[in-house]
């Protein structure tokens, strides 16, 4: 018997692609690399396998009359046209939690990365700049104010982590957590204002489209950093470059760009910027995790079994 066709909308982790193997024909972005030999494939596909960073656009899944699912390989889904989705009847799953962790400590290197001037340090001492230096002071992290733009799963374990640095911790989020003894700001423009650090980890999409815009940034201030490990999509990179050429704020740690996998070349000159290429959730440990959790999702789906773990939007569905 021949195996279900899943189609690959992007080139997935090699991890997620041996696991689908095993039980599928997994077509690599047929439909971008073949147009042609996608019309006949089309009407076959039962899965799709998607990242993070994947399109999944209405008109994709309006070709696919017999998929069961969209399984994503990352916690992020702003890519994926939900809506369309979930008019056709095609549940969405990602990947959240087995990651947090791993984002949380990229959150946090970024941090110190950016306020001890470590990237700046490594080729000054190989450089042999030392003996005619010293290297420029930094900024001290421990016990400073870190403002969190999101306080999720992801946030919330920044939060954890910046407490054992003594760091006084506020937050935004689209509602207030009850639970939460971290300082509440209804705004990132208020939370900016009294923050050293401002750690964003929304999602994307339409919802945060320029969150953090010039406003922001000038309510941070010259002697704030900002950091990214959410989406591109949520900070104007335009208004982060002028801020950073002018000195509105004084530096960046950056994870996500609007235009992955293109950075900016102005970001990529300036010393106050620290830039890691999308790789917040990039080790051994949590790659296999996502990699056995959406391929659970996957196998589930074409199983017609219950999902591991469909986004929100389709667990209101099944609610219903
Ligand atoms: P989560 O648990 O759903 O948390 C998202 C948080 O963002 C929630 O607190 C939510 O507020 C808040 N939020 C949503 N829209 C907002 C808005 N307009 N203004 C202010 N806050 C808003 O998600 P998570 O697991 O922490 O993941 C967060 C995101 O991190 C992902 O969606 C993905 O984009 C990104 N990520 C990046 C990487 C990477 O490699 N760099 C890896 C993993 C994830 P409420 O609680 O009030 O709803
Ligand atoms: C991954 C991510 O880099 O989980 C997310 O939302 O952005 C990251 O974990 C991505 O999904 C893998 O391509």
């Amino acid at each position: 018997m021949s195996k279900p066709d899943v189609l690959a909308v992007a080139r997935i982790h090699p991890f997620y692609q041996k696991a689908l193997e095993r039980l599928y024909e997994v077509h690599d972005r047929t439909h971008e690399l073949d147009p042609t030999a996608f019309l006949a494939l089309a009407p076959r596909i039962r899965g799709v396998a998607a990242t993070g960073e994947s399109v999944v656009s209405r008109g994709l899944l309006a070709q696919l009359p017999n998929a069961q699912v969209v399984s994503v390989f990352g916690v992020g889904y702003d890519g994926v046209d939900v809506t369309a989705a979930l008019e056709y009847g095609i549940p969405v799953t990602h990947t959240p939690g087995v990651l947090t962790d791993d984002v949380a400590d990229l959150a946090l290197a970024l941090v110190l990365a950016v306020g001890r001037r470590l990237v700046e340090a490594d080729p000054f001492v190989r450089a042999g700049q030392w003996p005619a230096g010293p290297i420029a002071l930094g900024r001290k992290v421990s016990g400073a104010r870190l403002g969190i733009v999101g306080l999720g799963r992801i946030g919330k374990a920044i939060a954890h982590r910046a407490q054992a640095f003594g760091m006084a911790i506020g937050y935004t989020a689209r509602t207030e957590k009850a639970d939460s003894a971290y300082r509440f700001f209804p705004t990132a423009r208020d939370l900016a204002a009294e923050s050293d650090f401002l750690v964003v980890t929304t999602p994307g999409g339409a919802g945060t489209r320029h969150l953090i815009n010039a406003e922001v940034l000038a309510a941070l201030g010259p002697k704030g950093y900002l950091i990214n490990v959410a989406r591109g999509s949520v900070v104007d990179e335009h208004a982060l470059i002028e801020a950073l050429k002018s000195g509105i704020i004084a530096g960046a740690g950056l994870d996500v760009f609007a235009h992955e996998p293109h950075v900016p070349q102005d970001l990529c000159e300036m010393p106050q910027v620290v830039l890691t290429p999308h790789m917040a959730s990039a080790t051994t440990q949590t790659r296999q995790a996502m990699a056995d959790l959406a391929f659970a999702n996957m196998r589930a789906a074409l199983e017609g079994q219950p999902l591991r773990t469909p986004v929100p939007e389709w667990q209101q569905v099944l609610k219903a």
